[in-house]
């Protein structure tokens, strides 16, 4: 009797301390936890984190290390103004919705509530620095407490070593540029300065903030200092080997002509001696990108601000570096669609890597999942919140993108594109990676190929069911 009153006595000591710690769990949960969201421009997986050891990007492996990595993210749209839309609005693209660069939310979906206006709305500011929406002023005044902020000149400077001025270009001008300046030349940084300075404000006010940061390059034109360039040595940049269309490829494949608005100096497209200096600019940018998020990063924690915010890195759609002789974004293969994706929630992510499938889309709801926001119920994305706790946790079997012509499935082993003429691409991506032989004709693949129809025509629906 006596041990039976002992042991009920200890029960419910314990379960009381228990359920005081549920209590304080659950107060620090309901604490807002503040969002930097950095956008990196034309950003390819073509990381060290991702297994490319030749990019030097010591900063965003050091956010990686705190950091679930995803090594298996898409874009819904592989271009710059459509594929952020899409994102901040959790909306899929379909024929008439997000089509280009030119998308605008508040033109394409103007009653959908943008990601930093639901923010906003909780009680957060929400800050706008350098590109986020393709264009600053979409869905501005819904979605920001000030005016987004750009650089003067926006992306069209450079810089002229013989005048030692910062100069406005009117149009494209040439695709490469290495001068000896500072990190201080071009418009990213006054981007990483804008933020560090409201990050400093934020600190002073203690408000919440949702934190927009987008930097420009490695977008073209490839203009970086030149201690950027000299990190590589151009003789040992390897360049692609499959400088030729897939085997079969349908006839509405096609590369982007995007490139061809630069002028390429004394370089002759398609060339090796392009396809290195192509390759060398693009990932000098990346390294000065990575600096100015690292210049973030640690304002970030410098302010103690780091274990109270969740950091997102996220690159807004894929790229082709030379691969089938195209050179960047704007087609439905694999090199276009798969996205860098970062995800650092304080105290729960611990520089793990997932394989979980995710699409852009799925940012949006993740992010108010983790800041104890509703959603609207028409979105389209869901979050990946249980995979942060859990990184081996399975996640989405399809991804879906379409481009202009076409509309696409990614999965695991396959991608799939269905172009508007009918005509197909398939590949088998755990023996073709690098998507040289389209197999849709392959007998053998029958029943993936109804699989997939049968998928696209759900995201099709799915993509629909927003009017
Ligand atoms: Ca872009």
């Amino acid at each position: 009797m006596k041990k039976s009153i002992i042991f009920l006595a200890s029960f419910l000591f314990f379960t009381s301390c228990k359920s005081k710690k549920n209590t304080a769990d659950i107060t620090e949960l309901k604490k807002p936890k503040n969002i930097l969201f950095i956008a990196i421009d034309d950003l390819r997986p073509e990381l060290n984190i991702y297994g490319a050891k030749h990019v030097k990007s010591p900063n965003i492996d050091k956010l990686a290390k705190e950091s679930l990595v995803f090594n298996r993210a898409y874009c819904n749209v592989p271009v710059c103004g459509a594929s952020r839309a899409s994102l901040l609005t959790s909306i899929l693209p379909t024929k008439t919705r997000f089509i280009d660069y030119r998308a605008k939310a508040e033109e394409d979906v103007p009653n959908a509530k943008t990601l930093p206006s639901i923010f906003k709305d909780a009680g957060y500011t929400s800050i706008s620095n350098g590109k986020i929406f393709h264009y600053n002023k979409d869905v501005q005044e819904a979605s920001w407490s000030e005016n987004p902020w750009m650089p003067k000149g926006g992306h069209r400077v450079s810089y002229d070593p013989k005048t030692n001025e910062v100069i406005m270009k009117s149009g494209n001008g040439r695709v490469y540029e290495a001068p000896e300046v500072e990190d201080n030349a071009y418009p990213d940084y006054k981007i990483a300065q804008k933020t560090i300075k409201d990050l400093r404000r934020f600190k002073e006010s203690g408000e919440s903030f949702f934190m927009a940061c987008g930097f420009f390059r490695p977008h073209m034109p490839f203009y970086a200092p030149k201690k950027y360039w000299d990190l590589y040595d151009r003789d040992s940049i390897e360049i692609a080997d499959n400088r030729h269309l897939p085997e079969n490829a349908p006839k509405l494949l096609r590369g982007s002509g995007e490139f061809k608005s630069y002028s390429f100096g004394d370089y002759k497209p398609n060339t090796e001696a392009f396809h290195k200096m192509m390759r060398h600019g693009y990932y000098a940018c990346v390294s000065y990108v990575d600096q100015l998020v690292g210049e973030v990063l640690k304002e970030l924690e410098t302010l103690g601000l780091a274990e109270n915010t969740i950091v997102v890195l996220w690159g807004d759609h894929g790229w082709h570096l030379g691969e089938h002789e195209f050179w960047g974004k704007h087609n439905t293969l694999h090199n276009a669609l798969q996205v860098p994706l970062i995800v650092k929630v304080p105290g729960k992510s611990t520089g793990k890597q997932t394989d979980a499938l995710v699409e852009s889309v799925d940012i949006y709801p993740t992010l108010c999942d983790l800041a104890n926001i509703p959603v609207p119920n028409y979105i389209m994305g869901k979050s990946f919140k249980a995979t942060l706790d859990d990184p081996e946790k399975s996640f989405r079997e399809y991804a879906y993108a379409r481009f202009k012509k076409a509309d696409a499935i990614v999965t695991d082993n396959y991608t799939y594109s269905l172009f508007e003429n009918g005509e197909e691409m398939l590949y088998n991506r755990k023996l073709d990676p690098a998507e040289n032989k389209n197999i849709v004709a392959d007998v053998n693949y029958k029943e993936v190929l109804k699989e997939m129809r049968k998928a696209l025509k759900r995201k099709q629906e799915k993509a629909a069911s927003y009017q």
